[in-house]
Parts: structure tokens; C-alpha cells; sequence
């Protein structure tokens, strides 16, 4: 029997750029709340908590750890969204995290483990984010957040500083990539070790997006039971919808296809916490702002009942005389 789906979304901003070096994805909440992101969503059938933006601060004088680039400043926020999210979950919300850089899902997942400890991760984006502090070719912590959260690789690296806080949570199998096309060596490796399932552009073009989706959601859970955390970058959809992104690839997600897969997900019923995330407002022309938070908003509301065949709320009323 497939869990009941949560009737309340509790929106979360995380203003947080310190995971890779380019200024402005500290601005994503800003920008998706000014396009109409939240108004969007409660046109759907669920009540819209706003908990506003989560307050950062700053660490001066944040050193390298090794290879690894502001760790302290990472790893303070980081604890923080855990603690956020941790309590929007429990208290029954759909937690929707507008980001701010990937690093932040190191908080996020590990936040909404604690609430569920059961649950898996869809994560889409171009970039396999699973390297780890030694494999890093940058040392920027949005290339790494899942590998400081799989328990498998633990041993492979050692403690970052500040994020003692931080115990692995998931399991390298409760992952499953969509929209892969700019993966390092080291997670390539990590991805064929342990077998995560990987659906990369080439398995998109080879499968369509309809069995993908398919594929994934039996591998992951083949019962349909866990609770689904979505991480999603939007540069897993190609740059010409999402121009405003930090680590464009050509090549991604079409519209459509980005929609299919938030229509697929919010059906399981099983959503509870969703990242969006490498929104920067700074990186694009007003233009290209607008076309990346309209393409945001339009797949995101999918998770929330948005059918592109027509919709109506349950409180709907039909006129009649
Ligand atoms: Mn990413």
C-alpha cells in the first residue's frame, strides 16, 4: 500500500554559495520566489508553509582542508539545513529546498534521514556529485555532497573539517542519477564499483525517458515504498531552458522530458523532500534569468499534481445555474 503523499509543502531558501566559487547562487531563492514560485504552487492541493531563507554565516579566514575549499563555511551551513529540514519533515511538510549550490544536499539528505531514515535519492543533474575529498579534481564541496553521505565510502577519505556533525546516512544503492554527461574518472569509477543505477544522456537517447523513469523507480525500490528525496540541479536540463547555471553541459534534459520525470515522481506519492538547485541569477542576462526560473517553476510544479493534460483542485466547484 503506497504511502499517503504529504498534503503540506514547507518552501525552505538556503542563500548558500561557499560550495563552488562563483557569486550569485546565493541568490536562487530570491529569484525563483520573485518569477512566482510559491504562489504557483499553491494553486495545487496542498497548503504552502514559507519558512523563509535559513540564515548563513560566514567563516573568515576559511582555510583549505587538503584539497577541500571552505569546509568550515560548508560544513556550519550545512549543519543547519540538517536541523531545518529534519523538523520540516517531521512535522509532515514536503520539504522544498530552494538552493543555493549542490553542496547543500549534504544537509538536506542528511536532515531528511533523520526524519526518514528509509528513503531514497533521485538525483538529476548533468554531474554525478559523488567525488570524494581525494578524487575532487577542484576541491569545491558541490562536486562531493554524496560522498559524504554514503556510508560505502567512508573509509576512503578522511573527516573534513567541519562536519563532524555529519555521519554518512544511505547506502551508494538507494541512489539512482538521471541526466549524467560530465562525469570525472573517480566517479565513474565509484558508480561501476558499486553499481549505482545511471541513467546518462546516452541512456535517455538509447531507452526514451518513459522506460528510464520506469527502470529507475524499480531499481531503487522495487516494492514502492520508501519515502523519495529529489535532488535536482537544474543543469541536468540542457542550458538553452537553463542558461543561468554555474557548470553549464550541453547536451541535457529537454523540457519535456524534465517534466516527465516530476510527473512520474509526484504519481508515486511518495515525495518528501525536493532540492532545487545552481539557480544564478549573475551568471545570465535578465533574459536568461527569466528563461531559467520559468523553466524551473514549470518542471518543479509537476511534483506537486501540475498534469500537462489539465487539472482542477480538490476544492474545485464546476459553475452550474
Ligand atoms: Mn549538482
Amino acid at each position: 500500500m503506497p504511502r499517503q503523499a504529504r498534503s503540506k509543502v514547507g518552501i525552505l531558501g538556503i542563500p548558500f554559495s561557499k560550495g563552488q566559487p562563483k557569486g550569485g547562487a546565493e541568490m536562487g531563492p530570491e529569484i525563483l520566489r520573485r518569477a512566482g514560485l510559491v504562489s504557483r504552487i499553491k494553486r495545487f492541493d496542498y497548503q504552502v508553509v514559507d519558512h523563509g531563507d535559513i540564515e548563513i554565516e560566514s567563516i573568515p579566514g576559511d582555510k583549505p582542508d587538503g584539497n577541500v575549499k571552505n569546509p568550515r563555511s560548508v560544513g556550519r551551513a550545512n549543519k543547519k539545513i540538517s536541523d531545518k529540514v529534519a523538523s520540516i519533515v517531521k512535522s509532515k511538510e514536503l520539504c522544498l529546498n530552494l538552493g543555493g549550490d549542490h553542496s547543500i544536499a549534504i544537509g538536506s539528505i542528511h536532515g531528511h534521514c533523520r526524519a526518514e531514515p528509509g528513503l531514497v535519492v533521485v538525483w538529476v543533474d548533468a554531474h554525478a556529485d559523488i567525488n570524494t575529498p581525494l578524487s575532487s579534481p577542484s576541491g569545491n564541496m558541490h562536486g562531493m555532497p554524496l560522498s559524504l553521505l554514503v556510508k560505502e565510502l567512508a573509509d576512503r577519505f578522511s573527516p573534513v573539517e567541519g562536519f563532524d556533525w555529519c555521519k554518512p546516512c544511505i547506502h551508494v544503492r538507494d541512489i539512482v542519477y538521471i541526466g549524467l554527461r560530465d562525469v570525472d574518472e573517480g566517479e565513474r569509477w565509484i558508480i561501476d564499483q558499486f553499481g549505482i543505477p545511471a541513467y546518462s544522456m546516452q541512456e535517455i537517447d538509447k531507452m526514451g525517458i518513459k522506460e528510464v523513469m520506469h527502470h529507475a523507480l524499480k531499481n531503487l525500490d522495487p516494492n514502492g515504498t520508501r519515502p523519495i528525496h529529489l535532488s535536482f540541479d537544474v543543469d541536468g536540463l540542457d542550458p538553452t531552458i537553463t542558461p543561468s547555471t554555474g557548470t553549464p553541459v550541453l547536451g541535457g534534459l529537454n523540457i519535456r522530458e524534465g517534466q516527465y520525470i516530476m510527473e512520474e515522481l509526484a504519481n508515486t506519492g511518495r515525495l518528501s523532500a525536493i532540492d532545487i538547485v545552481e539557480v544564478n541569477p549573475l551568471l545570465g542576462s535578465e533574459k536568461d534569468n527569466m528563461v531559467t526560473a520559468e523553466t524551473t517553476i514549470s518542471v518543479i510544479e509537476k511534483c506537486f499534481g501540475s498534469k500537462r493534460g489539465g487539472y482542477y483542485p480538490a476544492s474545485y466547484v464546476f459553475p452550474s445555474l
